[in-house]
């Protein structure tokens, strides 16, 4: 049967009867059927990647994408009058992760299946996951986002395990989702739940009762990116994560034959933050009941397990109060603290500590001293591990650290969300750079050919178009076409600096009141989520909403400048709003920024990074040349060192540089108090001058003064699809196949 005839068979009409409802149903379980078909991936080495974040967005496209049947499919459904992408609409859209770090997990998972090695995911099966964010009164409110229908992705496994906590144990139920890689074989994303969940205990928006644990592990995911400590339930769930993992990667071992004494040779786990790291003791302790002496077992633990830093944020790493533990985990703790008592014993230094004297847990130290292998997420980012954040530990084991720069699948970030781009590249450069993402230089050659460069600003134009048509139609802004897409896309931190790019709005505001008007108009599309208990990222999101009803209602600014903020940013919006960007927003505070991941899909897609030299930014700074990028801005190294001294003051620069009180003074000014809370908004201004942790005034300035350059640059057509084309020709290094290859021939071994 061919995938006509399989389609109309599930249906039971023809494709052209159908609805899109019954078609998207229909080919999940075609997917789904011709997923199976594949093999596993083989090997005698197996990698774990465990994480509690698996930010995959809808998967139909591509799943088909990597089962090699997406045009086939896409051609047969227009033949009946009906569009897939109108088909995708239909698929809820899972959100098992907050921002960068889950999304990184799930292009990892695509880039491992390719790659053809033996590996799978390990995290959890929330069943709300991240909250859905409306906007309503110019504020962000949360509720739940539900996705899992009667027909889905997941697989019941009927594998179970139980799970042992102080005063109760849970029993899991374990659902996989299949994870095809482009044009090769197949790995699985374990996702575990709790039997005795009970989605009733959500009343109204997110709130439910904390305590009821048996009944609430699986329910959110903790939506707090890099920011503010969870607590007792954040442990129970990273726990039950762990718990399950370790028991599932015996479980495995013991089907296999293999003698868990060899684990080392058979497995690694790829420990993606500190929300997994109570895997190693957790690990030990099953060890140990197998009959493992503590020595043995934390030496072969310590042999497969392997840490990767996302952050050097020092809120976002975890510290677990000993007494939460003990009330969570109490059989973990003796296993604690053997583990802190022999390193002490080898390292003296308080600095290393596994518990510290206030009786925290330093999950990351307990990574570094029993894992083998430590790494950053971009060069400078473990650059700076090495060098300040953990330097004793570089000192102690310096063969541990290595780094391993980020990178995204181009299978969901150009080949599906960029197709007329795509086809037009394997037009010029033939198909090769879908295995080999280098091969993309190959662009460089037409950098000097009109036809070309005029291609790649039509294709940019027809995906502004698109954007344009999406926000029409399900958040119902109408927005130019032919204005300057400027598009900053990303969890809402300080230091991100949202509030900076806010400042700039009031810049060009006041510029176009003054009578100086951009020869093209411009659009400023925001899409972020705030923590729900982060009051600043929430005061930010309200000053962004309050400038732009400002702007709409003032028809002498309106023509030039538009603000908009995509409500409940996700990747389905993601893959919306990049192939139609121009400026790419990257504009964190030198030091504070990983990675970034965002920056490589502009890139990939044409866009012109503008942006500090920051995570990523570097090594796309390197690759692109100093003509192809507007860097501006403090260098990490005078960041440090402004931290170091504590010689930084906001209020200085607000009192002594004119431009920059002005704008600061705008925040509270009579225009935006008539349509804002004043209190949000005081506070932002009070936060600006008093405190400014992430240095938005330092940067303002030039900040400013580059994004104006670019502009007028935007207008030499010539000049900029020639940085249009060095991006997308320059981008293949941050293909996470790339990545990958690197973790598997420095970490994993497979
Ligand atoms: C998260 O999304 C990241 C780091 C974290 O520690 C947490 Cl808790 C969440 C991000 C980094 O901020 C970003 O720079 C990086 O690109 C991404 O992880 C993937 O490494």
């Amino acid at each position: 049967m061919n995938i006509k005839q399989k389609l109309e068979e599930r249906l039971g009409s023809t494709i052209g009867q159908a609805d899109d409802k019954a078609i998207y149903y229909s080919l999940l379980g075609l997917t789904k059927e011709l997923t199976k078909e594949k093999k596993e991936n083989p090997g005698t080495k197996k990698v774990y990647y465990i994480s509690a974040e698996f930010l995959i967005g809808k998967l139909l496209s591509n799943n088909l994408i990597n089962l090699g049947v997406y045009d086939e499919v896409k051609e047969l459904l227009e033949q009946e009058g009906k569009l897939l992408s109108q088909i995708e609409e239909v698929e809820p859209e899972p959100s098992l992760g907050n921002g960068g770090l889950g999304r990184l997990a799930a292009c990892f998972m695509d880039s491992m299946s390719t790659l053809g090695l033996c590996a799978a995911g390990i995290g959890l099966n929330y069943h709300y996951g991240l909250f859905r964010q409306v906007l309503e009164n110019r504020k962000q409110k949360e509720v739940k986002n539900p996705w899992i229908e009667q027909e889905n992705w997941l697989v019941d496994t009927g594998i179970h395990f139980t799970v042992p906590f102080r005063d109760f144990q849970l029993r899991s139920t374990l659902y996989d989702i299949d994870v095809p890689g482009y044009e090769s074989g197949v790995n699985r994303l374990h996702l575990f739940d709790v039997d005795t969940l009970d989605e009733s205990l959500v009343e109204e928006g997110i709130s439910f009762d904390k305590t009821a644990v048996a009944k609430n592990l699986t329910l959110f995911l903790y939506p707090d990116d890099s920011d503010k400590a969870g607590h007792l339930l954040r442990i129970y769930q990273q726990y039950f994560m762990v718990s399950n993992g370790a028991q599932l990667i015996l479980k495995e071992m013991d089907e296999k034959g293999y003698d868990v004494r060899q684990m080392h040779e058979h497995v690694v786990i790829q420990i993606n933050d500190t929300h997994p790291s109570m895997v190693i003791p957790e690990m030990i302790r099953l060890l140990e009941e197998r009959g493992l002496s503590f020595e043995e077992a934390a030496d072969v633990v310590s042999r497969t397990c392997a840490y990767t830093n996302h952050t050097i944020l020092a809120e976002a790493l975890e510290k677990w109060p000993s007494s939460y533990l003990e009330e969570v985990v109490p059989h973990l703790m003796p296993v604690i603290r053997k583990l802190d008592e022999k390193a002490k014993k080898a390292h003296p230094d308080e600095a290393v500590a596994i518990i510290d004297g206030d009786g925290r847990v330093h999950m990351a130290h307990m990574d570094i001293h029993y894992g083998f292998s430590v790494n950053g997420v971009a060069a400078l980012h473990t650059d700076i591990l090495k060098e300040s954040e953990l330097k004793a530990f570089y000192d102690i084991y310096p063969e541990k650290f290595n780094n391993k720069t980020n990178g995204i699948t181009f299978r969901r970030w150009l080949m599906h969300c960029n197709p007329s781009l795509a086809e037009y590249l394997t037009e010029l450069i033939g198909s090769g750079w879908k295995k080999d993402a280098q091969e993309l230089e190959k662009l460089l050659s037409y950098e000097a050919e009109e036809a070309v460069r005029n291609r790649l600003l039509e294709i940019k134009a027809d995906n502004k178009k698109k954007l344009k048509n999406y926000l029409k139609e399900t958040q119902n802004v109408e927005i130019c076409e032919n204005s300057v897409f400027d598009i900053q896309i990303k969890r809402l931190h300080e230091y991100k600096r949202q509030q900076m790019n806010a400042l700039y709005i009031i810049h060009k505001y006041l510029e176009i009141k003054a009578g100086n008007l951009p020869k093209t108009p411009v659009t400023m599309i925001f899409g972020a989520k705030a923590a729900p208990a982060y009051t600043l990222a929430k005061d930010i999101i309200h000053l962004i909403l309050c400038l732009r009803d400002l702007i709409e209602a003032d028809e002498t600014v309106r023509p030039y400048l538009r603000v908009v903020m995509v409500e409940n940013y996700n990747v389905t919006k993601a893959e919306y709003l990049i192939p139609a960007c121009d400026i790419s927003e990257q504009i964190s505070l030198a030091s504070k920024e990983a990675s970034g991941t965002g920056n490589m899909k502009f890139m990939l897609n044409g866009a012109v990074t503008l942006g500090t030299m920051d995570g990523a930014n570097v090594e796309i700074c390197d690759l692109v040349g100093e003509n192809n990028i507007y860097i501006f801005g403090a260098k990490s190294q005078e960041v440090i060192r402004l931290y170091e001294t504590g010689s930084y003051c906001a209020k200085d620069l607000y009192e002594s540089r004119e431009g920059i009180k002005k704008l600061v003074d705008f925040i509270v000014g009579e225009e935006l108090l008539a349509l804002g809370d004043p209190e949000s908004l005081n506070r932002l201004y009070q936060d600006l001058i008093h405190k400014d942790w992430f240095m938005a005034l330092l940067d303002i300035e030039c900040y400013i003064a580059t994004k104006e350059r670019m502009l007028s640059d935007y207008e030499d057509r010539e000049k900029w699809s020639r940085m249009m084309l060095k991006n997308t020709a320059k981008a293949g290094f941050f293909s996470s196949d790339r990545t990958i290859a690197e973790y598997n021939r420095d970490i994993w071994k497979l």
